[in-house]
């Protein structure tokens, strides 16, 4: 059968599943949230990576279904990370370009919200630069409706696109995700230093969260916070993982 064809019959069977990466506080390194991560565990074959899934489920148009039960799972998924952790966290949760242009996205977003009973402002939507540029009057309306609803949005893989500041003026953004390939030769190259530099110091003249991806060891992170980075998520602090071994980690926090 075709991957294709396989991925139709694995949302019936129920094989796609969400890691959570904690994103730590880059100060007292105390979990503030979640990244889902969106994997397919096929029989006789394992986990599949989203890079060798997403792209063909954004083209069939599968990644409207998938990319709804990811939201609704994630956002009633933190709900039970609350409830171990006793006090208030967030999840961020990737959308697609094709989710982003389906005029039933809102509405989804709206239901995940009621259903899980989430406060607007513990969901943040992880978007790409791509996404705002192609589209810039559709991203507005969009954009302004879910910042209505107290939802965050966030750049992903910040730097790594159109690089255009535009949107930073003209849209309703609370959230800057350093990619990793600023973050893995740091603090030793002084060009991925002085690149974080400005996008830290941006992000603090225009009110900005930071979110310093791929960060696997402790110098980078001692530069980051150093340098105003507000939060941290990779491997140093820790991997995307199964709810049940989160769950356990929060209920051992005092
Ligand atoms: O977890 P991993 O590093 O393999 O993820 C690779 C990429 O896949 C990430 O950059 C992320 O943007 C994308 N991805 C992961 N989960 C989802 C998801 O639920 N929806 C979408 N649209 N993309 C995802
Ligand atoms: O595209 P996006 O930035 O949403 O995806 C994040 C991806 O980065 C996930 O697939 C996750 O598995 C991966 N990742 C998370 N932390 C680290 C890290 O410290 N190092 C590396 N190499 N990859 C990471
Ligand atoms: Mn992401
Ligand atoms: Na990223």
């Amino acid at each position: 059968v075709s991957m294709e064809a396989a991925m139709f019959e694995a949302v019936r069977n129920g094989e796609f599943l969400l890691h959570y990466q904690p994103i730590v506080d880059a100060q007292t390194r105390q979990i503030m949230g979640f990244e889902a991560l969106m994997r397919w565990m096929r029989p006789d074959i394992g986990l599949v990576p989203p890079n060798q899934f997403i792209p063909m489920a954004e083209d069939n148009g599968l990644i409207n279904l998938l990319g709804a039960w990811a939201l609704k799972s994630a956002c009633v998924q933190l709900k039970r990370f609350e409830e171990a952790a006793g006090r208030q966290l967030y999840v961020s949760v990737n959308v697609s370009p094709r989710q982003f242009r389906n005029d039933q996205f809102l509405g989804m977003m709206d239901e995940a919200l009621k259903l899980s009973g989430l406060e607007g402002h513990q969901l943040m939507l992880e978007i790409t630069e791509g996404i705002l540029m192609s589209d810039p009057e559709h991203a507005e309306v969009l954009l302004n409706k879910i910042a209505e609803r107290g939802v965050r949005i966030a750049i992903d893989d910040f730097g790594t696109g159109y690089s255009s500041l535009i949107y930073l003026k003209r849209f309703p953004i609370a959230a800057l995700k350093i990619d990793r390939t600023f973050i893995k030769d740091l603090p030793a190259s002084v060009k991925d230093a002085a690149i974080c530099n400005v996008i830290l110091n941006l992000a603090g003249s225009l009110n900005l969260q930071t979110v310093a991806e791929g960060v696997e060891n402790e110098q980078q992170l001692a530069f980051l916070s150093t340098q105003g980075c507000s939060l941290i998520q990779g491997f140093h602090t820790g991997y995307p993982s199964l709810p049940d071994s989160l769950i356990d980690i929060l209920e051992a926090e005092t």
